[in-house]
């Protein structure tokens, strides 16, 4: 017999807010080297590209068991010259060149460095390496400026870099909600974002505050923020203001849609647990330092968005990702249903008016798609 025939063939449809995709990843060897062409791209400001290769990585995520071989793909949608290429190799040597020489290059490793630097994006990473800043050293000898985020995302690198667990996204969103009960006591909180989707690690925690009262959640940022700075809980914040005002002509085309909540992005300084074996560590409260020079705090990057009630619906489905997810459901509602999802709202274009939404499965509804759980939603 022929491989072809005993080949299994898969079959998935083309957006992937279509699909279910579990953290449960059966080709993580072709995924990972498709994301990593995919954050090459974006990190070389080639969206186009950047987009298409996680469009790939995507599909082949929600199959149900590993691709072998090359006929196995035939009539999967999104996967280009580009990336057939790459799985090619893969399947055949056990490894992509591309990925390989990438993985080598001086000016990868240097772009990864420098935007592993919290307020670092691909911009000013690159303006540095053609500066000759290709590490954190030279960077903190050149003399470049800079700005208070980057200057937190410095002195905070390692712990900034290294993932964040479950038990620790817990531990924040308790003394979030301490803080937020204590400002507002009927206000609610969520933990979005990856650990929503069941990921056991993240890079920061995202946390959605809202109040069942419209109008309430007014103002509520700069007091949560006020409390958490007055316990010492925050190493750096920055607060932006809701800016979001629905018109009758339909949302104003937002260029992205994420800036307009009363937004803080913050960098916590969380408390280790203390082992109850290690007392020397207990004598040594509130000094920053352990006698063998473990600390016992780290810092942790904390997103809190405030969301009206009338929008929390939208706020948790857009926050809740993946981004691939996300963007997906944008292009799904604009090229498929003629609509504009934002984290605020959904506009249909052919009536003129906004479709109201107080959970996600009514919006899901809305655009005519199965409804996918958070869970499902690892594309
Ligand atoms: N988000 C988005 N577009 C952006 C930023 C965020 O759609 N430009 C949404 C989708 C994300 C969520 O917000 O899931 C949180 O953003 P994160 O960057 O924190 O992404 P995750 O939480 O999914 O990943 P991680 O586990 O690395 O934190
Ligand atoms: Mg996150």
């Amino acid at each position: 017999q022929n491989d072809e025939a005993k080949a299994v063939v898969f079959s998935v449809p083309s957006y992937a807010c279509q699909r279910r995709t579990t953290l449960d990843n059966h080709n993580t060897i072709l995924t990972d080297a498709l994301s990593l062409l995919a954050e090459k791209a974006e990190l070389s400001e080639e969206d186009g590209r950047g987009v298409a290769f996680r469009r790939a990585a995507a599909v082949l995520k929600c199959l149900p068991q590993p691709v072998t071989n090359m006929m196995q793909l035939r009539g999967l949608p999104c996967l280009g010259e580009h990336s057939f290429r790459v799985i090619k190799d893969i399947l055949e040597n056990g490894t992509s060149s591309e990925v390989e020489s990438t993985q080598q290059s001086e000016r990868y490793k240097a772009l990864k460095v420098l935007t592993g630097i919290f307020g670092v994006g691909a911009k000013t990473a690159d303006r540095w390496i053609r500066a000759g800043i290709h590490n954190l050293r030279q960077l903190q000898t050149s003399g470049q400026t800079l700005n208070q985020a980057q200057r937190a995302g410095l002195q905070h690198y390692d712990d900034l870099n290294l993932p964040v667990t479950k038990a620790e996204a817990d531990a924040i969103g308790e003394i979030v909600e301490e803080a937020v009960v204590s400002v507002l006591p009927d206000a609610q909180i969520t933990l979005i974002g990856g650990f929503r989707r069941g990921k056991l690690t993240g890079h920061d925690v995202d946390l959605l505050i809202t109040h069942p009262d419209e109008g309430k959640e007014v103002g509520l940022m700069p007091k949560v923020v006020s409390w958490l700075q007055s316990k010492g809980f925050l190493l750096y914040q920055k607060t932006t203001i809701n800016s979001y005002l629905e018109s009758e002509e339909g949302p104003r085309r937002p260029s992205s849609n994420m800036d307009r909540f009363e937004r803080c992005f913050s960098i916590f300084k969380l408390q280790k647990k203390v082992e109850a074996a290690q007392p020397e560590t207990q004598a040594e409260n509130g000094i920053q330092h352990h006698k063998s020079g473990c600390r016992l705090w780290r810092a942790v990057r904390v997103d809190l968005v405030v969301s009206p009630i009338s929008q929390f619906a939208f706020a948790l489905l857009g926050w809740t990702g993946s981004k691939l997810f996300e963007r997906e459901l944008r292009r799904w509602a604009g090229h498929e249903k003629a609509m504009s999802l934002g984290s605020h709202a959904l506009y249909d274009n052919r009536q003129s008016r906004y479709l109201r939404a107080t959970s996600e499965e009514e919006i899901f509804a809305h655009l005519g798609l199965e409804y996918i759980p958070p869970s499902e939603r690892n594309a």
